[in-house]
């Protein structure tokens, strides 16, 4: 949000907060994100953490405004870390506008990024595709150009088996090519895949498209089939799916995977397995101001039906069971978050990002935090303009068990970092951690990172590059 914007509504928000304190209940945990909107997600496994690329709807959008792209990523499907936007529509010099729904693949260590905007020199969508290292970028522009051109949005990518990648994409048609194995370019031209109703349903009262089939596909293999998940019917639009025996059809239609819910009348999906569960991502309203132009994205776990069907499912603010625990032993980024009350993020200047535009009373929440025996001590890197603010360290609720109580000194400025610790008592086993954040009027502190340390010994701070 812009920072005049912020200050409004984070004003509001705390006179909101005053009256709500009393009788506000436990936060769940949909949709994934509470500090931007965020859509068209687009999940990636890779070494042990699943990596969310999505959009980002511009606050108080009337339309698709959307200027740059964001990455997420968590260990546990409940703890979201935010790793900011390492691609925008300025990674691409030839893109005019309309940073629309992409998907990430890995291939040979790199990673590619591909993305619908709309060209300077055409004023038509185009597919770009972007590239790094890392997963969570910087990203590049790979061509200096399009990939592919006709008009239309929404890749997903998919490599099959023998190798062969393919990229997906279209609204109104649904068209494909193989890639080659640079990820960069293609053999054999754009092809078409026939929109029949047996292959993608019936669509009733337009003639103009008969079959569901809107937009957004995501594809897939698993099992030895090969699933479209896609936007069906406009608008407002539900999620259904096809699957076929190859890469490229005959197509069968199969029916709903997600109803017309959630105040957007778009949706957009992405599914993965990770940690032995399979998972679908969504969009929605969910969020306060919330609808079809300010979208968040959320995550279900689900089980294929035995003969590989996907069971229809409902939108939830509860999301999935935590897939894993949280160690507080190592040094946990602040970003890293279940739930965040009132907090914002901007990049740091230690590296990543950090937890900043703190009032009084905001809060964040990790989930399933594993204390094991005992935490003793609690470490944060903070900076601030003030003094006087702390961190409460509670369990269970924002105003749970006060495990104890940091105070933050004004270091000089609010990328001006120090470590700051404090003893705790209470907190065993496995638990939802709170850093209730206290103190004046204005904002209070930044946070980069925590950890916690046992034994009633300091903790062993990992370390990080800049930090002391
Ligand atoms: O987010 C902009 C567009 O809305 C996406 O490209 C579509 O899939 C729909 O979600």
């Amino acid at each position: 949000m812009a920072t005049t914007t912020r200050r409004f509504w984070t004003h509001l928000a705390v006179v909101v907060g005053l009256i709500l304190t009393v009788t506000t209940p436990a936060r769940a945990d949909n949709p994934i994100v509470q500090h931007i909107y965020t859509a068209d997600p687009a999940p990636l496994v890779h070494n042990g953490r699943v990596y969310l690329y999505t959009g980002h709807d511009e606050d108080g959008s009337t339309w698709f405004t959307m200027k740059e792209w964001r990455v997420w990523s968590s260990a546990d499907m409940v703890n979201w870390t935010d790793h900011g936007s390492p691609m925008s529509l300025a990674t691409f010099s030839w893109a005019k506008q309309d940073a629309w729904a992409g998907q990430a693949v890995e291939r040979n260590g790199k990673f590619y990024w591909y993305v619908p905007v709309v060209t300077k020199a055409t004023g038509r969508p185009a597919i770009g595709v972007g590239v790094s290292d890392s997963p969570t970028g910087p990203f590049r522009d790979a061509l200096g150009r399009p990939l592919v051109e006709n008009g239309e949005i929404d890749p997903s990518v998919m490599i099959d088996d023998d190798g062969q990648a393919y990229l997906y994409w279209g609204n109104p048609n649904l068209s494909y090519v193989r890639l080659n194995t640079d990820m960069i370019s293609y053999s054999g031209g754009i092809n078409r895949i026939p929109l029949t109703t047996a292959g993608f349903g019936t669509r009733t009262g337009d003639p103009n498209r008969p079959t569901l089939y809107e937009e957004g596909p995501w594809v897939y293999k698993r099992n030895g089939m090969y699933y479209n998940v896609f936007a069906a019917k406009c608008c407002s639009e539900f999620i259904a799916y096809s699957t076929s025996p190859g890469p490229t059809g005959p197509w069968t239609y199969r029916g709903t995977v997600m109803p017309t819910q959630g105040s957007s009348f778009t949706n957009h999906p992405g599914i993965i397995d990770f940690k032995g569960s399979s998972y679908f991502f969504y969009h929605n309203g969910a969020l306060p101001g919330g609808g079809g132009f300010t979208r968040s994205v959320a995550v279900e776990k689900f089980s294929y039906n035995a003969d590989g069907t996907i069971p229809t499912m409902n939108m939830t603010t509860a999301g999935p069971p935590p897939a894993d625990t949280l160690n507080p032993y190592g040094r946990q980024e602040a970003e890293t978050i279940a739930w965040g009350n009132g907090i914002e993020t901007e990049a740091a200047s230690e590296g990543g990002m950090n937890v900043g535009f703190i009032n009084n009373g905001d809060y964040i929440k990790v989930k399933n935090v594993a204390f094991g025996s005992g935490a003793t001590l609690f470490a944060a890197r903070v900076a601030s303009t003030t003094a006087g603010s702390s961190i409460e360290v509670r369990s269970g609720s924002p105003t749970g068990a006060l495990a104890g109580r940091c105070t933050v000194p004004n270091t000089g400025g609010w990328q001006t970092w120090t470590t700051v610790s404090c003893p705790v008592s209470g907190l065993t086993g496995t638990r939802d951690l709170y850093l209730r954040f206290s103190g004046g009027n204005n904002y209070l502190l930044n946070m980069n990172w925590w950890q916690f340390g046992s034994g009633g010994m300091s903790p062993q701070l990992d370390p990080k590059p800049g930090a002391q």
